[in-house]
């Protein structure tokens, strides 16, 4: 049981890592997510060199963004019969605007909401963040925090879910 548990939650966690949000320029966030409502489609740029003056060379833009599963609609209803309800996929994005930009989904099965949170103007699963959405970034001081739940369909009609937070250190 221990082992399926950690297994499960895993998932979410091995997802926000596999985001290469790592070291995305502080300065280089569009939007910039400091409100207390974040957001859940970001663009960023990483540093890909720095000169010996110190002079970074930052990379296209990459765009992470959570869109409604291409098989559904936002209404309350599963239309594509796989036990979830409104539910999204988180897309990259990366070389964004060039020749050569290209879209993969790093996910499927992200919840319309973060575990816990309704759509009402209020925190509330109190983790400082309110209203936010199955995928949501955040921005404090040089600090991004991200946020993740994902779900499943279980026996009688039941949706499990997981849900993770993980914070990266920006590049200046
Ligand atoms: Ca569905
Ligand atoms: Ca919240
Ligand atoms: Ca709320």
């Amino acid at each position: 049981m221990a082992v399926s548990m950690a297994s499960a939650e895993g998932e979410p966690f091995l997802t926000l890592n596999g985001l290469q949000t790592q070291s995305a320029g502080v300065h280089t966030l569009v939007p910039d997510p400091v409100g207390n409502f974040g957001v859940d489609t970001i663009t960023f740029k990483k540093p890909l060199a720095v000169s010996a003056a110190g002079v970074v060379t930052w990379s296209a833009p990459i765009t992470i963004g959570l869109q409604l599963e291409e098989t559904e609609t936002d209404n309350g209803v599963d239309q594509n019969h796989n036990g979830l309800i409104d539910e999204r996929a988180l897309v990259i994005t990366r070389d964004v605007g060039t020749a050569s930009q290209k879209s993969t989904i790093a996910c499927h099965r992200v919840a319309e909401w973060f575990l816990g949170e309704t759509s009402n103007g209020a925190d509330d699963n109190g983790n400082g963040v309110i209203d936010e959405h199955g995928f949501c970034v955040r921005r404090v001081g040089d600090l991004l925090y991200l946020y993740l739940t994902l779900e499943s369909p279980a026996d009688g009609g039941q949706v499990v879910r997981w849900t993770t937070s993980t914070a990266i250190v920006l590049h200046n």
